[in-house]
Order: C-alpha cells, then sequence, then structure tokens
C-alpha cells in the first residue's frame, strides 16, 4: 500500500530531488530548460500568482493554453501555492468554458495568449484572467517578481490539487476532483510498476496536458522518474515521428489512432531510439498491436485509464503483455467484473469492468457520482472478460454493445477484423436501429490514400474472419471518424 506523510504538497514533492543541471523539459525548436530553471521560473510564477494576482490557497485557477514548459511551470505553481488547478483543453470553446468556470467556481486563469480570445469570450463573472507568452508588460511571465525561493504551502495529502473535467463522449462536463496524494500515487502505481523509467528517458507524446493521460505521461512520470520530456504543441504523427528520431525520445505516450497513423507513415523514419511505447485513451485492437511490433520490434504497452481515475489503472509490461488484451490490476489496484447488481461474475462471462485503488472517483457536485462509484467500486462504463489467468480483456462500451437479432456483438470486435484489411485505417461499428432486428451492424471506415470504395469485398473479408452474424449490414466509408478533443471515437454521432 502507498503511504504518504499527511501533510504533502505533490508541486514540491515533484520539484525536489533531481540534479540541477538535468534537462527536463525541451522543445521542437531546441530550447531546454534544466531541473533548476523549472524550480526558478516554477517559484518566481507562484510569487506573482500569491502577491500580485492575489491567489490564495483553495482558489481554482483554469489552465488553458497549448503542450509548453510554461503551461507545465504554470500548472506546477499553481499547486505549490496551495490552489487548484482546473485544467482544460486548448480546443475547448467559448460555451464549454464557461459551464467549466462555473462547475468549478473558478476565480482565476493563466492562458497562453494564443488561446485567450475563446476564454475572454466565455465572459465568467469575476474571472481574472492573466495571459503568459505575449508581448505585453503586464504578461505573466514580464512581470516583476522576486527571484527567491517560494516556501510551498503546507498543504494537507488530501487537500484537492486538480479538477480535471471529462465530457465523455457526450454531456454536460463533469469536473474529477484529485487530491495532492493521488498526483503521486500514478507515478507510484502505473508509472513505477509499469512504465519503470530510467532517468535518462526523453518522453513525448501526444494527448494534451489538459487530459489527464497527458498530465501523467509528460509531467508527473518524468519529473518523478527525474527524466525529461519533449513537449510538443503539435504532435500529430506528422509532426510525432521525425521528433522522436530528432531527441531521441524513448518513452511514447499516445493512442491507437496514432499507431496506425505513424505505421502508415513509418518508412525513412528512425524510431530506434523507443525503448516504451504506451497506449491508452481508447481500445488498443490486437492487429495494431501486431502491426506495430512486426514494423518496429516493440511490444505496445495498452492500458485503461479514466480521468475519474486520473491514470492507468489496468496495463501489462514486457513480457506479461498479451496482445489483445488490456493486461492485469496495476499493483495498487484491483479490478473485478460483475453484473448490474454488483455480484462478480466467473472467469469468461462478459460484465461491468469495477476498480478500486489508491485514486478514486469524486465528481464535483454531480449526482452522477452514485452511478460511477457502487459498493466502494468505481464502474468505469466499460464491457470486459476476465480470462483465466487473471488478463482482463476489452469487449465495449457498456453502452456500445449492439443487440441484433438476439446476438450480442461487440462492436470493437468487428473493427479489429476490418483494421486487419490491409486498406482499412479507421473503423467504427455501431447498431443503428431496426425494425425486424432491433439492431443492424453498420460499419465506418477510413480508407488508405488512394484504396479503392468497395463495400462489397469488405464485407467479404469481415466474413472470412468472424461468424457471418458479425459483419456490417452497411459499410460507410468516410474521410476521418468523429472524435472528441482527446481522441475519444464519438459512436453517438454515428448511430444516427
Ligand atoms: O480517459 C482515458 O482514456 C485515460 C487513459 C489513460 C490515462 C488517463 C486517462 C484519462
Amino acid at each position: 500500500e502507498l503511504q504518504y506523510p499527511e501533510r504533502l504538497n505533490c508541486a514540491a514533492e515533484l520539484l525536489t530531488g533531481q540534479p540541477g543541471d538535468r534537462t527536463v523539459f525541451r522543445t521542437p525548436d531546441g530550447g531546454s530548460w534544466t531541473y533548476d530553471e523549472l524550480r526558478a521560473h516554477v517559484d518566481r510564477l507562484a510569487h506573482i500568482l500569491t502577491t500580485d494576482l492575489g491567489v490564495v490557497p483553495g482558489n481554482r485557477v483554469l489552465l488553458r493554453g497549448p503542450t509548453t514548459p510554461w503551461l507545465a511551470a504554470c500548472w506546477l505553481a499553481v499547486l505549490k501555492a496551495g490552489a487548484i488547478a482546473v485544467t482544460v483543453l486548448a480546443q475547448q470553446r467559448a460555451h464549454e468554458l464557461s459551464t467549466i468556470c462555473e462547475i468549478a467556481r473558478v476565480q482565476h486563469a493563466l492562458c497562453d495568449i494564443r488561446s485567450v480570445d475563446d476564454l475572454a469570450k466565455a465572459e465568467v463573472p469575476g474571472l481574472r484572467i492573466a495571459t503568459y507568452g505575449g508581448d505585453s508588460p503586464d504578461d505573466l511571465l514580464h512581470r516583476p517578481a522576486p527571484s527567491t525561493p517560494f516556501t510551498a504551502v503546507d498543504t494537507a495529502a488530501d487537500d484537492v490539487a486538480l479538477i480535471a473535467f471529462t465530457s465523455g463522449t457526450t454531456g454536460r462536463p463533469k469536473g474529477c476532483m484529485h487530491f495532492h496524494r493521488d498526483v503521486l500515487a500514478i507515478a507510484d502505481t502505473f508509472s513505477r510498476h509499469v512504465l519503470r523509467p530510467l532517468p535518462e528517458d526523453v518522453f513525448a507524446g501526444s494527448p494534451p496536458l489538459g487530459f489527464t493521460f497527458g498530465l501523467g505521461g509528460l509531467v508527473v512520470f518524468p519529473m518523478r522518474a527525474g527524466a525529461g520530456a519533449l513537449l510538443l504543441e503539435q504532435a500529430h504523427p506528422d509532426q510525432l515521428l521525425p521528433a522522436i528520431a530528432e531527441h531521441r525520445v524513448s518513452v511514447l505516450f499516445t493512442a491507437p489512432t496514432a499507431y496506425r497513423a505513424m505505421l502508415d507513415r513509418l518508412d525513412g523514419h528512425d524510431v530506434s531510439s523507443l525503448r516504451r511505447c504506451v497506449s491508452a485513451g481508447e481500445n488498443l485492437p490486437a492487429a495494431t498491436w501486431q502491426a506495430w511490433y512486426e514494423r518496429t520490434g516493440l511490444r505496445i504497452i495498452n492500458g485503461i485509464g479514466a480521468t475519474e481515475l486520473l491514470h492507468i489503472f489496468i496495463s501489462a509490461a514486457d513480457e506479461g503483455i498479451r496482445p489483445g488484451t488490456t493486461g492485469v490490476p496495476v499493483p495498487g489496484w484491483q479490478a473485478r467484473v460483475q453484473d448490474a447488481e454488483g455480484t462478480p461474475l466467473p472467469d469468461g462471462e462478459p460484465g461491468l469492468l469495477a476498480v478500486r485503488g489508491p485514486v478514486g472517483c469524486r465528481y464535483l457536485a454531480d449526482p452522477r457520482q452514485q452511478e460511477y462509484v457502487r459498493g466502494g467500486w468505481n464502474i468505469t462504463g466499460d464491457t470486459y472478460v476476465r480470462e483465466p489467468g487473471g488478463y482482463f480483456r476489452y469487449v465495449a462500451r457498456a453502452d456500445d454493445m449492439i443487440i441484433s437479432a438476439g446476438y450480442n456483438i461487440a462492436g470493437p470486435e468487428v473493427e479489429d477484423a476490418l483494421l486487419r484489411h490491409p486498406d482499412v485505417v479507421e473503423a467504427a461499428v455501431v447498431g443503428r436501429p431496426d425494425e425486424d432486428r432491433g439492431q443492424v451492424v453498420v460499419a465506418y471506415a477510413v480508407l488508405k490514400e488512394g484504396a479503392g470504395r468497395d463495400a462489397e469485398a469488405l464485407r467479404e473479408f469481415v466474413k472470412s474472419e468472424l461468424a457471418p452474424y458479425k459483419c456490417p449490414r452497411e459499410i460507410v466509408f468516410m474521410d476521418a471518424l468523429p472524435r472528441t478533443a482527446t481522441g475519444k471515437l464519438q459512436r453517438f454521432r454515428l448511430r444516427g
């Protein structure tokens, strides 16, 4: 079990102990900060926050901007000053931002000058916005501040450090409150036991810092290990691949879609520096795992995480990886599969995934808390099967099971079959209401450039891979699938 002192400030903890001259953050233009430089920037910012801006412990401070060292420094400064960081995505628009500010009662915002327009449009009463990265004298980074160390506010381990918002794939956003100890717990479980980073590692990836997948993978995990991170504002595979080679990235965090897109463009790129590749955010089909392994020799570390639980709680590393499964509970976590009443199901039977561990779901003022936490277990909304041997295999999101003429069909299984076709880059499978069958299976596919759109041939291919009742009745070709700002597929938009 993880033990933390009663009084704990996670930012102070993350900023302590690394050699001062070691590089912590780099940027693609060749910029870099050492740990000593980061400590100095964070302390200056914390002084400005508390003296100039009037931030006091417990205030909620919204952070918004592209993935840069300054955004990471602002996040650390807010926490060090005992305030609560409310992380959002640079893509979120005025309407979403005003809802978030209302739910979280945000009083202050620190915003990259390039992302301020939508925040200003959100017209949040009483919100004090400070910008960084601009030329004006009142830019956060140009304000005068003492260069003396800032003494971290003496927070309790279970004071709220972070409110992370999730909209899921639909619905009103939910704010998930996480404690100072939770921030360290994700590093001391998944990162420590599965990732096992080394101080010489260079982390990089595509999830933004406003998504806890990115905050963990690009800030918390490297810092807890005394390692470094390359922070990319643009992390599409077209930018990621050259950056891996140029900066000798060794630990990669991204989503299944990006692995597939990188496979499509891998020729001529050197990825030999990579030693750990993490995939989360969505189910990783076995076909994608296999294709990446064949091309690179690297075994992708699959994982399931949730904003409600901050980071990854089921995964596997190295020889423990079983392609096509998510893995086993990360040390410190427990998981089981249960029915709707909370009764555990035997191995091999699909049911609801239930997990518990060092981090729990705490929605801020939201009655959906009762749905997520039942009987002390967090119900993630995923259907899983526990296989003999204790491995957890993803079936579908609980509300994404297709029931057609009495057959239960898991969309991801059909997607996996479609992805085994050499022309298919992306696939999404949903149930469409049907008078005769209840639902029929409909697939949406994105093809490689130049591939012919032959739905019948693709249906025949699926029939050769799966029982015919799982074969899509219809295949619709698209240029791209609808996704949330964090890259999750929005199946509800395809159901029509
Ligand atoms: O939401 C997710 O899928 C996720 C995955 C890994 C780590 C954190 C999160 C929120």
